[in-house]
């Protein structure tokens, strides 16, 4: 057996004028939870170090400053040496600014970094969702279209802590192909953050089910591939805006076998154990014995 004793370490609302000093210091006191409870490897959220700003227009320095420019920086080096101190890996997801010699580039960006403090892997959101231009209808905007690029690391997998690990992003878990891909590529556990509204402008009478909804793309893509999922939420009511809890571990089986209870900074803990994919892969999920790629063509078409 490889097991892990892992965490989703809940982030409740982040304020807008909140500091990263702010921020960085309610994740060591999870990750200090986690850790008194036996945890080795934490999830934190997606944009888990400043507030979700992609609901307001914003443009120049009130935009950048939401951005990281360097990984670790002086107010994120705290975390990765109090996990180094700890022994636990994390992931961690946050607005990336990159200079590419004269251009700018941006994405929504997760890492993941080793109890030795090593950054081993690295996505950029694939999946943006909602729109361009500001939207006056709308009780708040979504614009990450604006204000990312398309990942351009496409869905890699990478080794850590004895397994091949995954990750992605928010709205990349409501598309099973981002499952499908780092399934094919061996993942055993994928990990992701989140910040989902409770109110989805274009469909209201779906508001209700973004819980379900949740659960159901996370635990689906789990069991389809026969991996270990933990899915971590930004959650709570943060500047006039409802977002969802439910962090959660899935096992390979899509059992949600532990997941926070509140809205607030809360931490969630299970033992997973690695080899337990295999009661999926070797099985009903034997992709050699039971795939069928030559019927999937439209899959991949424009
Ligand atoms: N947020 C949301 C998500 O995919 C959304 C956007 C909410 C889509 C509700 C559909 C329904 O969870 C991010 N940041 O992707």
């Amino acid at each position: 057996s490889r097991k892990i004793v892992a965490a989703t370490a809940q982030l409740g609302p982040i304020a807008r004028d909140e500091s990263r000093t702010s921020a960085v210091a309610r994740m060591i006191a999870l990750m200090r939870t986690a850790h008194d409870r036996g945890a080795r490897l934490v999830v934190f959220p997606e944009l888990a170090l400043t507030t979700f700003f992609p609901r307001w227009l914003l443009e120049g320095h009130d935009l950048d400053r939401f951005y990281e420019t360097e990984m670790p920086s002086p107010e994120t080096l705290p975390l990765f040496d109090a996990a180094r101190e700890m022994g636990i890996g994390f992931y961690l997801g946050f607005a990336e600014l990159l200079l590419d010699g004269e251009r700018e580039r941006r994405f929504n960006t997760s890492i993941f970094v080793t109890p030795e403090g090593r950054i081993a892997g690295k996505y950029r959101k694939v999946h943006l969702p909602g729109h361009y231009n500001h939207e006056d209808w709308r009780a708040f905007q979504h614009l990450e279209k604006r204000y990312f690029e398309h990942g351009d690391l496409g869905f890699p997998v990478f080794e850590a802590m004895g397994g091949t690990m995954g990750m992605c992003l928010c709205n990349d878990r409501r598309w099973p192909e981002t499952f499908r891909v780092l399934g094919l590529r061996g993942a055993e556990l994928v990990m992701l953050g989140y910040n989902t509204p409770q109110h989805y402008p274009q469909a209201p009478e779906h508001d209700h089910l973004q819980d379900f909804h949740n659960h159901l793309s996370m635990q689906h893509g789990a069991y389809a591939n026969g991996a270990w999922v933990i899915g971590t939420a930004k959650a709570g009511l943060e500047e006039g805006c409802e977002l969802i809890g439910g962090s959660c571990i899935i096992a390979p089986t899509g059992e949600i076998v532990a997941r926070t209870q509140g809205r607030g900074d809360e931490v969630a803990v299970a033992e997973i154990d690695l080899d337990r994919c295999r009661e999926l892969r070797e099985n009903v999920f034997n992709f050699a014995l039971h795939r069928e790629p030559g019927d999937y063509g439209p899959i991949c078409e424009g």
